[in-house]
């Protein structure tokens, strides 16, 4: 075979594997098979100098239009290539910009955290502002201080959990937080309100937790009296659940309050008729209250001759249960997102 032969059997040989190509490591793989240093191509042009003078012009001619239309049949195919890959690659990851978006799970707060919300935002119309007392205690404030001494029978009105850390426990509300309040404001007037968690080694039912939250209230100045009180409570009981709202006060007892007081409303089912609700009564439990016991003031620094003081103390969950009619407590802190999804 001539070398002219040879080299138009190389241009079909070259063309011939190009049109099978149809990724990019094999048009590479080509390339350097033609194109590479010791590729056909190069070799092709490097035997002229092995040719006879007379044979040169016309294989120097032959040669370079060989290797001009394998680099433009390269070109070709690589542009072929790349859109190809291009196509391929698109419909591997197609989006369809019709479908609608995926939208994110948007969090929202938990039922208690929006009524305590609720709570403080009715309280700071009165004048109340946040104070926030720690949930681990020490006996001496959750009982002693609050007029509660050891092994005295009040004790059992709640039922603790004590660490073993003598002295420490959890506090069972959030009445111990007036001693802090008291000790850090007197002898100023004040008047807050104590949102947070409390515990209690209780049946767990469905009206009682063993952890709960409590907004305790304190109002501490000159003058106070019951009629405050009373009308704190009636402002509370109808921002939160209606202007119609009547508010009852029925004698109780807590060691830290003289007079005490348990604060019903009429119940939002039934108005006051009786029903399932109200267990028939007619009225809603929403506090406990009193008058500060004078050994509590003088507890918190104040001198009782001549400052007085009322408190209060609420369960938010019960105030969202009525507000909401939600029949178990124990939906709060489950975190079935069926239930909390709901508000
Ligand atoms: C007290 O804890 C008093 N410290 C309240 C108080 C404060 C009285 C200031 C006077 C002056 P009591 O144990 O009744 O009182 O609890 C108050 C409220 O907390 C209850 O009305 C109820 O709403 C809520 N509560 C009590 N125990 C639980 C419980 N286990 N689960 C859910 N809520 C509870």
């Amino acid at each position: 075979m001539s070398q002219l032969e040879e080299l138009e059997r190389l241009r079909e040989t070259a063309l011939e594997r190009l049109r099978q190509v149809s990724t990019s490591e094999e048009l590479e793989a080509w390339r350097i098979a033609y194109f590479g240093k010791k590729g056909a191509v190069t070799q092709a042009l490097k035997a002229i100098g092995s040719l006879p003078p007379e044979e040169r012009p016309e294989y120097g001619r032959v040669s370079n239009e060989v290797k001009l239309a394998l680099q433009a049949a390269y070109e070709a195919k690589e542009r072929e290539v790349r859109e190809a890959e291009l196509a391929r690659a698109l419909q591997a990851r197609a989006v369809d910009v019709t479908l609608p978006g995926r939208p994110p799970a948007a969090g929202r707060l938990h039922p208690t955290t929006q009524t305590l919300r609720q709570i403080a935002h009715i309280f700071a119309q009165m004048g109340f502002q946040v104070y926030l007392a720690r949930d681990v205690e020490l006996d001496l404030y959750n009982f002693e201080l609050l007029n509660i001494p050891p092994h005295h029978p009040a004790r059992d009105m709640w039922d603790t959990f004590y660490t073993t850390r003598e002295g420490v426990l959890l506090r069972t509300h959030t009445s111990p937080g007036q001693i802090h309040a008291m000790r850090e404001h007197a002898p100023e007037p004040l008047r807050v309100i104590l949102p947070g968690r409390c515990h209690r080694y209780e049946q767990v039912t469905a009206r009682s937790e063993s952890m709960f939250y409590q907004v305790e209230g304190l109002a501490v100045g000159r003058h106070i009296t019951m009629a405050d009180l009373k009308g704190t409570m009636v402002n509370f009981a109808r921002q939160m659940f209606g202007p119609d709202r009547r508010v009852r006060f029925r004698c109780s007892y807590f060691p830290f309050t003289e007079p005490s007081v348990e604060v019903d409303m009429d119940c939002i089912l039934c108005g006051g008729k009786g029903c399932r609700l109200c267990k028939g009564t007619g009225w809603l439990e929403i506090a406990g209250a009193g008058m500060v016991h004078p050994t509590v003031l003088q507890n918190g620094g104040y001198d009782p001759r001549v400052f007085s003081g009322f408190a209060f103390g609420m369960g938010p969950e019960r105030i969202a249960m009525l507000r909401h009619r939600i029949e178990d407590i124990r939906y709060f802190y489950t975190n079935d997102l069926r239930f909390l999804q709901q508000f």
